[in-house]
């Protein structure tokens, strides 16, 4: 039968010398090609593409002729960072970095659409960023400094 191999084919196939399982995993890479795992079955196998690796053709069967590749998940779903965020593919995976002036809004999660980069108030949450005298006016993505009535910033 298909997936299974005689034990030695050099006798009669019989209970002595019976057909067995083809164990196609043993050499995983030129079955399934990279980036991928092999599952042995009797009679059979099936690939597996590993996390964040998808299948180049879905319409035929992992192998090494049609490999699992990375998935770019930026170009695939640009939103995957949420807003004020820079995407960057991986091998298997993606990374999400806040763009300057922006801060993840939960620091213990990993930003994503659901924990996404906020404005950094830089007026509250550093402290004296202008020095004293002044006046400091937060803006989305940035902050501005002012001097107040009276004074001159001290090098201009
Ligand atoms: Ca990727
Ligand atoms: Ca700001």
């Amino acid at each position: 039968m298909s997936g299974y191999n005689v034990t030695d084919p050099n006798l009669p196939i019989n209970n002595n010398n019976p057909c067995k399982d083809i164990h196609e995993c043993l050499d995983s890479e030129s079955v399934c090609g990279p980036n991928s795992h092999c599952y042995n079955y009797n009679g059979s196998f099936s690939c597996f593409c590993w996390g964040g690796y998808n299948v180049s053709d879905g319409n035929k069967a992992i192998s090494k002729g049609n490999p699992c590749t990375d998935i770019d998940e930026c170009l695939l779903s640009p939103s995957v960072c949420g807003p004020n965020a820079n995407c960057t593919n991986e091998m298997g995976s993606y990374n999400c970095s806040c763009l300057d002036g922006f801060t993840v809004t939960n620091s213990s999660l990993s930003i994503s659409i659901n924990n996404t980069c906020r404005d950094v108030n830089e007026c509250v949450e550093i402290s004296d960023i202008c020095g004293p005298n002044s006046i400091c006016n937060n803006t989305v993505g940035s902050y501005n400094c002012w001097c107040m009535s009276g004074y001159n910033v001290t090098d201009t």
